[in-house]
């Protein structure tokens, strides 16, 4: 028999409950990387930061320079070269709800996936975020390529010359050691950290 004492829970208040699941107290630090090689690729870059600005919850703080970089995992000349870049955020989502706004944004640029690695007009990957060391396929952390990629450690030093890929140490020593072959500045163009 049910307890007449106990009141059931109304309905806004489960809501308000779970929505108070998708947000942390204290911001984080994350770093994500973009990269593009389809259509107007500086034009796609900078809409997709200034998506991330108006992410509720989300601060873009750094943003790096525009390298063009040749692309990686697949025949060389069978894919146009990439435009790849790397942004610091800070922010009270949780690591999912990230991935999942960087996925709306790549879905708003129509983003077509039938290869893997296969071009892209706008790829958002999560390079780091805080010190979370995650090996789930849906979201791994930190990115299970970042260490081996010199366009994503070249603007990633940049920005912050002093950064620690968890697991991996410093970014300034992964670079030394893998070079920039294929990792062009691009000093002629510049992306824009929104106001
Ligand atoms: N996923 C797991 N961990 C993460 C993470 N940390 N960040 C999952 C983002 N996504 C993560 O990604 C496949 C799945 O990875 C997602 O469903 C997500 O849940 P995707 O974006 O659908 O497909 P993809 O990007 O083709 O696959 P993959 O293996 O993630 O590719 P990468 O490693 O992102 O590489 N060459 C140059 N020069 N510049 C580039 O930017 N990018 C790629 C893509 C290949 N070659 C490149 C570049
Ligand atoms: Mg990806």
């Amino acid at each position: 028999m049910s307890d007449p004492t106990v009141q059931p829970v109304p309905t806004s208040v489960v809501e308000q409950v779970d929505a108070a699941d998708v947000t942390l107290s204290n911001p984080r630090r994350a770093v994500l990387s973009l990269g593009s090689n389809l259509g107007n690729r500086l034009d796609t870059l900078q809409g997709a930061v200034d998506a991330l600005e108006d992410t509720p919850g989300l601060r873009v703080t750094a943003v790096s320079p525009v390298y063009e970089t040749e692309p990686w995992g697949v025949e060389p000349g069978s894919q146009p070269t990439y435009f790849n870049a790397v942004i610091a955020v800070k922010t009270t989502l949780p690591p999912g709800s990230l991935l999942e706004r960087g996925q709306a944004i790549e879905e708003a640029y129509d983003r077509v996936r039938d290869e893997r690695w296969g071009p892209r007009t706008i790829d958002v990957d999560i390079v780091a975020y805080a010190d979370v060391v995650s090996d789930d396929p849906a979201l791994t952390l930190p990115h299970p390529r970042a260490h081996e990629r010199a366009f994503v450690l070249a603007p990633w030093h940049d920005i912050d010359p002093e950064a620690q890929l968890p697991g991996h140490g410093a970014v300034a020593g992964l670079l030394a050691a893998i070079g920039r072959e294929g990792v062009d500045p691009r000093p002629d163009l510049e992306l824009r950290l929104p106001e």
